[in-house]
């Protein structure tokens, strides 16, 4: 069948953000919208011809479309060969896993993760490269440019669909589509990774769990690794069948969008674990009974316990954190004489960090955790750490959180979220901070003494890029922080996100509450930044 050549014209709005092109699924739908981001990624990426792709997403909807409209592309443009995930489905972390694995030039996965998805919700897609990683800078600021000259793309002259739903191999004018089972590649490695048999042992001994995966991608792993392999009584994984549009949920894995799994684990039926992923899989939320545990909690507990994985036993190397996450696992590389690094938001940033050997673990105050064993976060990975933590230490998920705030201090940290303000009001929000933190130095906000403030930016170690504008830092003497900074990841309008961190060291002054001792940054943060009058909001939408 012939190869067409399509005319068409820039769209002005297609710059990656955070994770890639996030838009409403009618936007992605007008003619050539999809086609022109995609032969944009083609045209920045080199040379691939004679190359192998990987291809799937989340399952949303939109998803199956998108991935006919670029096979027929991938086939026209001259990619030898394809992996797509049965039925389109591909979480995030199993397309890092595959790239790796079989070593191709790169994979595109179709998804707006934590974000709704339907006819009138959200879609996304996005490159990874051949380490399994998000592409970097330089190759999404390619892309973008190029978006903006784009004048034709390749496409195949044919309205024929490729069968997605069995496992088997077709061809399309020379190129192999190999449909390749969605979990297979991704279980066997966490087989290598963890423990099975103590977890397995630790379960049949009675060990409970509850697994919600929101209706989202990791519904088919998660059934498959905890209940047929790891032996978790069917129904152990909730929501477990993927939905186009996660039936109405909110696939964000946090304390308001997987309201009933924290009923749960805060009521007199508490499994003794629970945890929640996201969309694409590769956010997670971690629960033990009556107790929440914080993203930054997580990646220190799980870089101080990590020897108790066989995997990263006396392996850990280095750890790094996204600037807004708590400083948590800062204290930990301290105490075990590694190194800690402070990157921008996004997975991106801990890509070159692993690929130099320079850290073995990394983690995100939103809900993202994982190692190097992939380049992206992993939401299963990070179960798993627990529940091969749980199984060696035979502990509850309560009395390992609290042993660790005794001997590291506790970090107490929440975000507050102001959704959907109107672009040009955030905007004047953070350009007012950008202007006040050249001053604040040295000056009190309230009884709080500013040690540091600036708008973060960052020199990457390796390859000497820098990234600047990465959110407004406020450091107090007493090693408290406000950072604001805005969304990279939402569709409408702009989400203004504001950090608290204060730290505690006093094993007596110790307590449960999160916002009670953060209070006074909270009101020093609306005050300096002007939110209330600028904005008009006075509450924030969601609090974790
Ligand atoms: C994406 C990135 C994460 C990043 C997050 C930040 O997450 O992959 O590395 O931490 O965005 O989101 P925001 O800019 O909204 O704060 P995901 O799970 O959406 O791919």
């Amino acid at each position: 069948m012939p190869t067409i050549t399509i005319n068409t014209k820039p769209f002005d709005d297609q710059k990656p953000g955070t994770s890639g092109l996030r838009k409403k699924v009618t936007h992605f739908q007008q003619a050539h919208y999809l086609e022109n981001f995609v032969q944009s990624i083609f045209d920045s990426i080199g040379d691939f011809k004679g190359k192998t792709l990987v291809l799937g997403g989340d399952g949303r909807y939109y998803n199956q479309d998108a991935i006919q409209i670029i096979l027929k592309m991938a086939a026209a443009n001259g990619f030898t060969k394809v992996f797509v995930g049965q039925n389109g489905i591909l979480s995030t972390p199993a397309v890092s896993v595959i790239i790796r694995k079989k070593q191709t030039f790169g994979g595109i996965i179709l998804s707006a993760s934590h974000n709704p998805g339907g006819p009138d919700e959200d879609f996304g897609i996005k490159y990874n490269t051949d380490n399994g990683g998000p592409a970097p800078e330089k190759i999404t600021d390619a892309i973008y440019a190029r978006s903006k000259e784009i004048a034709h793309y390749l496409t195949l002259d044919t309205d024929t669909d490729i069968n997605l739903s069995q496992l088997a191999t077709h061809e399309l004018n020379g190129m192999t589509i190999e449909i390749i089972d969605s979990v297979s590649d991704y279980a066997l490695l966490m087989n290598e990774l963890f423990d099975f048999t103590a977890i397995k042992d630790m379960i049949a001994n009675g060990f409970t769990l509850c697994f919600d995966a929101m209706h989202a991608v990791t519904g088919p792993y998660a059934t498959e690794i905890l209940e047929n392999q790891l032996g978790s009584p069917k129904g152990s994984v909730i929501n477990g069948i993927p939905l186009e549009d996660f039936g109405g949920g909110h696939p964000d894995p946090n304390l308001v969008h997987a309201q009933h799994l924290a009923e749960l684990m805060f009521s007199e039926q508490s499994p003794d674990f629970g945890a929640a992923s996201d969309g694409d899989g590769d956010r997670n939320m971690i629960v033990g009974n009556n107790i929440f545990v914080t993203p930054s909690d997580s990646l220190a507990i799980l870089a101080a316990n990590a020897d108790q994985v066989p995997a990263y036993k006396g392996k850990v190397i280095g750890i790094a954190r996204s600037m807004p996450t708590s400083q948590a696992s800062d204290n930990v590389a301290k105490k075990l004489g590694i190194d800690s690094y402070e990157t921008p938001t996004g997975w991106k940033f801990f890509g070159n960090l692993m690929d130099a050997d320079k850290v073995t673990l990394c983690g995100e105050e939103s809900f993202g955790t994982g190692s190097n064993h992939i380049r992206e976060k992993d939401g299963l990975w990070a179960v798993l750490s627990w529940l091969n933590i749980l199984a060696s230490r035979k502990e509850s998920v309560s009395d390992i959180v609290h042993e660790h705030w005794q001997e590291y201090g506790r970090n107490y940290y929440s975000r507050h979220d102001y959704e959907a303000i109107e672009t040009d009001k955030a905007n004047h929000v953070m350009s007012g901070l950008r202007d006040k933190v050249k001053t604040l130095t040295g000056t009190q906000l309230g009884t709080l003494t500013v040690s540091y403030s600036d708008d973060f930016s960052y020199t990457d170690p390796i390859d000497n890029s820098i990234s600047d504008q990465q959110g407004i830092r406020i450091g107090f003497s007493n090693g408290s922080r406000i950072v604001f900074r805005l969304s990279g990841t939402g569709t409408s309008g702009a989400t203004l996100r504001i950090y608290y961190e204060s730290y505690e060291t006093d094993s007596e002054q110790l307590n449960e509450e999160t916002q009670q001792p953060l209070k006074e940054l909270i009101e020093q943060s609306l005050i300096v930044s002007d939110l209330q009058s600028l904005t008009g909001r006075t509450e924030p939408t969601v609090i974790t």
